[in-house]
């Protein structure tokens, strides 16, 4: 088939843009996401909303070359019929603590025209454990030894803000845009306490100032392999485009309408508007991510490299969709016009695009932080409900298996508690390891810690998966032998 190929341009003044938005995690999702919503939307309706692009950690090189390539990249929407060449421009300044110091960027978000931070910051970002600030986290301790200097973001956000506040400059709106339920009031919660901590007037203050819209976000951006940059050297005459990403044209916003000092022209882009993002919320986190972790934690364990892979495995297709249908859909409240069967479809048209090289491995990244929301909460409602949830349960045992091979290769886990869980691995085994892991109450929940039907359908899958393997335990489980 031929495939149909599009250019959009930059249909905006650029001249008009002011610093009213500052991005913290300034990567592959964002570029790909946020600023795309962004420059639709001031394509639509023009505007000012320009944009400050930060990183935190790594990175600061990414941001120079923006810097050099005048705040413009381009992104590749790619599947097998089309794809559609984005030019984005609405960055018109960078920052890196480490490169431009930190008072630098609190300066930013203590500007004149600042109105929105927006976060991609991954679950692990709010250093929260259990809903709640984690006054146990080492960069969290060392931000309030040292709150002028801070490293997390939600240091760098309530200095930012008290910096406001000392300037006599109004609040503004903090913007969760990562995969977690209710984002926003987690973000919040985090922001208020550690704000708390420092000085409970400013706590205030940002209570009264500050809203925290939460959001449901959806686009897949896998890392970009050899094929995304040849695609975008093509795309930009053999000029390479260090900020350039590539992904699939598919893409989703559902934001809660609170904005505590002006909306950037996300709805005129694309996003959708509602008062009540949850339903969108947990049907995202429990279909398509909890899909994904359980592709990659089996596909992994299977030696399946990408998502397109696994849907290419017809037992892994059937998996995935058994998953999204018969575990997870009848844990989620009605969302009015919404089918899930056709959401399944869409989903599963979207896992097998075959010009995506979405790694299980890269998924697999930080799953301490992402069962929860995406297996432990349907879990407990099937569990409630007498339904049941074999391939949830094989998604956790899974982990299990993933953590010990890791241990046993000695290939890096990449997850904030690797330590903790290669320590596991390494002094035990069978039902003890999983016993042990099952007990880790930052993961699992006090209920479900204590609920014997979870523990013995995840030992009862660990001990299988050791027996049978991952494939032909997925293949009984989906064939109805199991
Ligand atoms: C993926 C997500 O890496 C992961 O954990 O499940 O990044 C997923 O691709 C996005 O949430 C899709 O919107």
């Amino acid at each position: 088939m031929q495939e149909t190929f599009t250019r959009a341009g930059l249909e905006c003044d650029r001249k008009a843009l002011k610093p009213r938005i500052l991005h913290i995690g300034f990567g592959a999702f964002a570029r790909a996401h946020q600023m795309v919503y962004l420059q639709e939307g001031l394509n639509k309706t023009g505007g000012d909303w320009g944009v400050i692009a930060v990183r935190l950690n790594s990175g600061a090189e990414e941001l120079s070359a923006l810097d050099e390539a005048n705040g413009l990249y381009t992104v590749a929407e790619i599947d097998a019929e089309s794809v559609t060449a984005r030019e984005i421009g609405v960055v018109i300044g960078t920052c890196h603590p480490k490169r431009d110091g930190i008072d630098t960027l609190l300066d930013h978000i203590a500007g004149d025209a600042m109105s929105v931070i927006s976060l991609t910051i991954t679950e692990k970002g709010y250093c929260c454990k259990n809903g709640h600030l984690d006054l146990q986290n080492k960069g969290i301790q060392a931000d309030l030894e040292n709150p002028e200097h801070p490293t997390t973001a939600i240091g760098v956000i309530v200095a930012g803000l008290a910096r406001r506040r000392e300037r006599g400059l109004g609040g503004l709106t903090v913007l969760s845009c990562d995969n977690q339920p209710d984002n926003g009031k987690l973000a919040r919660a985090a922001v208020l306490h550690y704000a708390h901590e420092r000085d409970r007037g400013l706590a205030d203050w940002i209570d009264a100032n500050v809203t925290f819209p939460s959001t449901m976000v959806d686009r897949v951006v896998p890392a970009l392999d050899d094929y995304g940059r040849g695609l975008l050297l093509e795309l930009n005459d053999g000029r390479e485009d260090e900020n350039g990403i590539v992904c699939e044209p598919f893409r989703q916003w559902v934001i809660e309408d609170d904005f505590a000092a002006g909306r950037p022209p996300y709805a005129e882009g694309g996003a959708m508007l509602t008062d009540d993002v949850r339903p969108y919320e947990m049907m995202k986190l429990r279909m398509l991510n909890g899909a994904h972790t359980f592709l990659a934690m089996l596909g992994s364990l299977s030696d399946l490299e990408t998502v397109s892979d696994c849907m290419a495995d017809p037992v892994f297709r059937k998996a995935a969709r058994q998953i999204m249908l018969s575990e997870q859909a009848p844990t989620l409240p009605p969302i009015e016009g919404v089918s899930l069967e056709d959401y399944a479809d869409a989903l599963t048209h979207r896992f097998e695009n075959p010009k995506l090289k979405h790694r299980t491995a890269q998924i697999a990244w930080d799953t301490s932080q992402k069962l929860p929301q995406r297996i432990l909460h349907g879990v407990a409602i099937n569990i409630d409900d007498a339904r049941p949830w074999p391939l949830l349960a094989l998604t956790v045992a899974g982990w299990i298996h993933f953590i010990r091979e890791k241990q046993i290769t000695g290939e890096k886990l990449t997850d904030p508690m690797a330590e903790t869980l290669l320590d596991a691995a390494r002094t035990l085994e069978g039902d003890a390891l999983v016993d042990h892991i099952l007990s880790e109450e930052s993961i699992f929940d006090e209920e479900l810690r204590r609920e014997p039907a979870f523990r013995s359908a995840v030992t009862g899958a660990y001990r299988m998966i050791a027996e049978k393997g991952p494939r032909r335990m997925v293949e009984a489980i989906v064939s109805g032998d199991q």
